[in-house]
């Protein structure tokens, strides 16, 4: 058979559904033989955002997303979504065309080295030179996108690679269970969480990705340890259990940040160093478990005293299986916090001036939706005030990106979501700056008729860059910018567009919007004179005397 065929057919066997891209005239091969194939091509207007889907179904799947482009400037434009999937820790393929490589005729025309160029940002880069090597480096390209850490890999068909002939057929898939933690770090954990007064859990993105939530609610109502979670661990645990204290959305001096504080030990499941810290840790500070699928790396800010190594979800059920409750846990000062945290982030829920103040915009969001419905959001200001006030009841339901955090990844990662939750409601949370940079997929979720909201919040600027100019003393400068009608922007590409233009319209507009079928664009303009009082002078002043 024809090499693209056999790759195809490699990509059949690992198990995928799409893929995203834009072809090129060097990957026409490859297009043909996908014609004939069950794998559902999903065109989109941008290479970058075909990167953000393939990621997010990896995110969401466990198994790689696929995406495809030309070589050159269509390799070039997956570099931001590579890094987001590397940082993300999510497994994603990147299929690169190129120029025949046995014999050329157009000297350099388009050529970069993107085997190269992919080096630091993927866990595997590799050109294929023979049709025959196609089964194994697809199937091993493959198993090390998925082994822990998840991450991106990438291959680069070459034109007459394409088309050569084959008999090689798909490497069968094997099974491979993931190592477990050995006994004697879990025996060390558990005394030393035995031995300390006030123990907290955290819970990480690494917890996120894999179904570990059952292990860890029995361990926290086992030994009644409160815990709180990183951006990218919400939902792992619900947030509406009793011994949630919150999420540290930012790295220091909030609220919760007063019970990790006093707290003598953390029990640091599946956080990673990508994420934006969740605390600081400082010499002869809060000691820290560090329990993950891979052994923490040192940082200036991160160095537990011990690793628990292995599969997270078998870590947590050996630890919650034999440890014993002590009488010397005290957990009242965490109690406090808890109710103050709470009682802080009901503040303004239920405020009524316009434009909206984002604590009210959460609350919103948060009633219309159900348990399993899921937000996904861009990368802006509101982003704080989502991972800090949204209470998110299920697993990778705030999908949230606090790694590479890139603008532009909130529309295409909520269209991936949509693909692989139908039954689920989804909503895409931008910012105007953010919405933008890939407002074009309007028409490819158009296009494949997704049901699906973006609520887009307007204020005119970048806002989360005017909120750290002010925090840093500088004039108001250079970050103000004017909006299409996005009302009539969405009416443009056959999408339905609405605008908030009093506060109490949202909850209606967004009932309307989530149980209406199509694509609906919410236009919402936002009072982010808060972000100051609240996020940076409240709490300056703020002082843990609870
Ligand atoms: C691709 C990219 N460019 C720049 C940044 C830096 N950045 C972070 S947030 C932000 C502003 C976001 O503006 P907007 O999307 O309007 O959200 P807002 O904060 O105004 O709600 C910028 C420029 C980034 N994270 N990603
Ligand atoms: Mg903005």
């Amino acid at each position: 058979m024809k090499a693209s065929d056999l790759f195809i057919k490699c990509l059949e066997n690992e198990g995928v559904e799409y893929i995203f891209g834009v072809p090129g005239e060097e990957n026409l091969d490859f297009l043909e033989s996908l014609r004939f194939s069950n794998i559902k091509l999903i065109l989109t207007r941008h290479e970058q955002p075909a990167g953000f889907m393939a990621a997010t179904i990896g995110r969401l799947t466990g198994h790689p997303g696929v995406c495809l482009s030309t070589l050159g400037p269509g390799a070039t434009n997956f570099f931001t979504a590579a890094a987001y999937a590397q940082l993300g820790a999510m497994p994603m393929m990147m299929i690169t065309g190129q120029k025949p490589i046995h014999s050329s005729k157009q000297g350099h025309f388009q050529i970069i080295d993107t085997v190269d160029m992919m080096k630091p940002i993927t866990k595997f880069t590799k050109q294929l030179v023979r049709g025959d090597r196609i089964p194994s480096n697809v199937r091993e390209a493959f198993r090390v996108a998925m082994e822990e850490r998840p991450g991106a890999v990438h291959l680069e068909l070459p034109e007459d690679i394409a088309a050569e002939t084959t008999s090689h057929l798909p490497i069968p898939l094997h099974k491979v269970r993931r190592p477990d933690a050995n006994e004697k770090a879990v025996d060390i954990a558990i005394s030393m969480i035995e031995k300390s007064v006030r123990p907290l859990i955290l819970i990480g993105a690494g917890a996120n990705r894999k179904r570990i939530s059952k292990h860890l609610v029995n361990l926290i109502e086992k030994t009644g340890i409160p815990f709180f979670n990183t951006q990218m661990g919400k939902g792992v645990v619900p947030e509406d259990h009793p011994l949630f204290l919150g999420t540290a959305a930012l790295s220091d001096n909030d609220y919760l940040h007063c019970a990790i504080e006093r707290a003598d030990l953390i029990i640091n499941i599946g956080h990673d160093v990508v994420e934006k810290p969740p605390f600081f840790m400082t010499p002869g500070g809060v000691k820290v478990i560090h329990v993950n699928f891979v052994a923490s790396e040192t940082d200036e800010i991160y160095f537990p005293q011990l690793d628990v190594v292995g599969d997270i979800a078998n870590a947590v059920w050996q630890i919650g299986s034999r440890i014993n409750v002590s009488a010397d846990w005290d957990f009242s000062y965490f109690k406090k916090v808890k109710q103050f945290v709470d009682e802080k982030l009901a503040e303004n829920a239920n405020a009524d001036s316009f434009p909206i103040m984002p604590q009210r915009l959460v609350a919103d969001v948060r009633e219309v939706l159900g348990a399993e419905d899921i937000i996904a959001l861009d990368n802006g200001v509101y982003k704080v005030w989502f991972a800090r006030n949204y209470r998110a009841l299920s697993s990778n339901t705030v999908l949230l990106d606090n790694a590479l955090a890139t603008m532009g990844a909130g529309l295409p990662s909520a269209m991936a979501a949509k693909m692989v939750n139908p039954e689920s409601k989804v909503v895409a949370i931008c910012g105007d700056g953010g919405f933008m940079m890939n407002s074009h997929e309007i028409e490819t979720a158009v296009r494949l008729k997704l049901d699906m909201t973006v609520l887009i919040l307007n204020d005119s600027a970048y806002g989360m860059i005017k909120w750290k100019q002010n925090g840093m003393g500088f004039e108001d400068f250079g970050l103000d910018f004017n909006n299409p009608d996005f009302v009539k922007y969405a009416e443009a590409y056959g999408a339905s567009g609405h605008r908030v233009e009093s506060t109490d319209q949202l909850q209606t507009i967004l009932k309307t919007t989530i149980s209406t079928p199509g694509v609906h664009i919410i236009d919402c303009p936002v009072d982010y004179s808060e972000n100051e009082r609240v996020l940076t002078r409240e709490l300056i002043e703020k002082a843990c005397i609870i």
